[in-house]
């Protein structure tokens, strides 16, 4: 495998190119003129203006989802998710244990995926759904508020990887990938040396009221996973269709496969009844391994890995990997192919030769798809059309350009490239390594997210964003299609848990500042108050040396951008509260004597005064 090291010099061997060979004026015109015709789009987004984008990335190991401008690649926010985030107090705060629910007790996560939902196959702007990889949940992000609203755990499965959307007529279903096959049941008892039993699923989730919907049983594992724009497929990919325990075993067949997926056939059988239960729990897993109606088998080269459609619904595309090709799948011969009219391999148009390592694919909306590869460190420009009359023995060349990018690159994303609006115009190459591109920072260095202009015949790289471990896959939404809320509403139901501890409690959040004692368990006790800048409507409370102390903080600023903080001084006790919020979070008062709280988000002229006692009774 080449490493990153045997394309670095590339870049500079072009710089000294241009330095050793002093330019005539002649040359300079030229060059000018050049560059007049191709000047590519800039990505400078000057002072007060605004991205055209959201980009929506995943953190990848941060657990986290970011929120950046494109084309100006500059950072916007970051939403935790499956980490612990001291800003904001997300892990820390009532309201988001709550939404963290069962997997509460876990401090990391590996978000990998990030997409939106959609209709009729156009992003709808209402939520972002990303996977967890490490700890096989998926989680949703609400994007009026631009906050995680739920996360599940997905049963019999480890390893959650692939995940995308159900694209028409509407997101009623978001679905991913159990990646590694484990026993069913996987209670103990079958040992390690029989692996008869391990299987890995496809997992069906409701996306309005994150609750699995279905599972499905496949023959070998999954990696990626890909929606069609009718509503009628799913395709996975699938490495290790061996089933093997170690590298060895994995690699040892020619071919692994891709799995097609027939919503349709997999609904009808959970209406029949025809599914079992597994591990104890009640949600249905339907069987789709060979020989099943739910699904099709393709063999494509071994170890394919991402699987992309094309944005005017014709293809899906399984991205080689080991392969230096990709494989493209027709889906209008998919229903041939469910009615066993024909073959497996009759679906393939086209396996075009790219490069090594493809590992994913997007796409313009022009005709043209644009493939990372890996070990070439390069992105390929091919025109797919063109890739299939190569196939049936045309003399075309399908290969457009191939653009050297820094370095090993992973994903791609094309602006709006997995919806039917693909525009062609921005290409973001999420790069795994980054070495000489950057200040060095140390052994550990950040990603490289390079952003090219893909709107002329010529893919053109504009700029290099570092970012922080490690942006696997993004999406870029047009800004017009998002239109998040300025300050919240008091009816949300993000906080609608203390809320509704408060009515109990018979406090108005919107005016009462008050502390009390639980009858039932005396030891707990509320601290309810209000924050307008720069004063909490509490200067100071009492509790007593051990009790379990709840404070409940409603900011009633309703400027926008008046966002207050909660920190109770060495007590491990911070959050936010937005304008029109409530936030309330719990801990022990382990220390006697003054505890002094402050406002940590700076808010004020007087931000710094913005402070309070709690007593504590020894
Ligand atoms: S996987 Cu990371 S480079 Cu998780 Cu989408 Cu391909
Ligand atoms: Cu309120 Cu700072």
């Amino acid at each position: 495998m080449k490493t990153a090291e045997s394309f670095s010099v590339k870049p500079h061997l072009l710089v000294f190119g241009v330095v050793a060979a002093p330019m005539t004026a002649a040359m300079f015109a030229s060059t000018a003129k050049a560059q007049a015709k191709h000047a590519a789009m800039s990505p400078v987004v000057h002072p007060g203006e605004l991205d055209e984008y959201y980009g929506f990335w995943s953190g990848g190991h941060s657990g986290e989802v970011r929120i950046m401008g494109v084309p100006s690649m500059r950072e916007l926010m970051r939403i935790p998710m499956f980490n612990i985030d001291s800003a904001t107090g997300w892990g820390l705060t009532n309201e988001s244990k709550h939404i963290r629910g069962d997997g509460d007790h876990y401090l990391a996560g590996d978000s990998h995926h990030p997409h939106m939902s959609m209709t009729d196959g156009s992003y709808n702007g209402k939520y972002v759904f990303i996977n967890d990889k490490a700890n096989s949940r998926v989680g949703r992000i609400r994007c009026d508020i631009m906050k995680t609203d739920k996360i599940l755990t997905i049963p019999n499965v480890q390893a959650v990887h692939g995940l995308r959307v159900q694209k028409a007529p509407y997101t009623k279903y978001v679905v991913c990938n159990g990646e590694f096959e484990i026993p069913m049941n996987n209670d103990g008892k079958s040992g390690m040396k029989d692996v008869s039993t391990y299987r890995s699923l496809y997992n069906v989730i409701d996306a309005e009221t994150m609750e699995m919907a279905f599972q499905v049983m496949v023959d070998g594992n999954l990696d990626n996973t890909d929606a069609d724009f009718d509503g009628k497929y799913f395709a996975s990919t699938c490495y290790n269709s061996e089933m093997g325990m170690n590298l060895g075993e994995m690699l040892a067949s020619e071919r692994d496969h891709v799995v097609i997926f027939s919503l349709a056939a997999c609904e009808a059988a959970l209406k029949a009844g025809k599914f079992k239960t597994y591990n104890g729990n009640n949600v249905p897993v339907l069987d789709g391994r060979k020989g099943s109606d739910l699904t099709r088998y393709i063999p494509v080269p071994k170890s394919p890995h991402g699987l992309n459609t094309s944005p005017e619904g014709k293809y899906f595309i399984a991205n080689g990997k080991l392969s230096p090709t990709v494989s493209v799948i027709s889906i209008a011969k998919l229903d041939d192919l469910f009615a066993n009219k024909i073959k497996p391999r009759d679906t393939i148009v086209a396996e075009p030769e790219l490069g090594l390592g493809p590992l994913h694919t997007s796409f313009d909306g022009r005709g043209n798809a644009y493939t990372t590869l890996f070990l070439d460190s390069q992105v390929v420009k091919w025109n797919v059309e063109d890739a299939i009359k190569a196939y049936n023995g045309e003399k075309v060349n399908y290969v457009r350009q191939k653009l050297d990018v820094n370095y090993q690159p992973g994903h791609n994303h094309t602006s709006q490239g997995e919806t039917k609006d693909a525009d062609g115009k921005w290409l973001v190459v999420l790069c795994k390594f980054s070495k000489d591109r950057f200040l060095n920072v140390g052994p550990l260095k950040p990603e490289n997210d390079q952003l090219i202009d893909i709107t002329g015949d010529e893919m053109k790289l504009v700029h290099d964003g570092p970012t922080f471990a490690e942006p696997h896959d993004c999406i870029m939404v047009h800004r017009s299609k998002v239109k998040p809320k300025k300050i919240w509403t008091r009816d949300d139901p993000f906080f609608a848990p203390t809320v509704a501890m408060a009515k109990k409690d018979g406090v108005d959040l919107m005016s009462d500042n008050k502390v009390i004692r639980d009858k039932k368990d005396p030891k707990k006790v509320r601290v309810y108050m209000t924050s307008v800048a720069p004063t909490y409507g509490l200067e100071s409370f009492d509790v007593n040396l051990g009790d379990e102390v709840t404070v409940v903080v409603t900011n009633l600023d309703q400027v926008e951008d008046v966002t207050h903080g909660f920190c109770m001084t060495n007590h491990g006790v911070q959050m936010e509260i937005s304008p029109q919020a409530t936030s309330s979070i719990t801990f022990i008062a382990n220390k006697p004597g003054v505890q002094w709280y402050y406002c940590n988000w700076f808010c004020h002229a007087l931000h710094m005064e913005m402070r309070g006692r709690m007593f504590v009774h020894a």
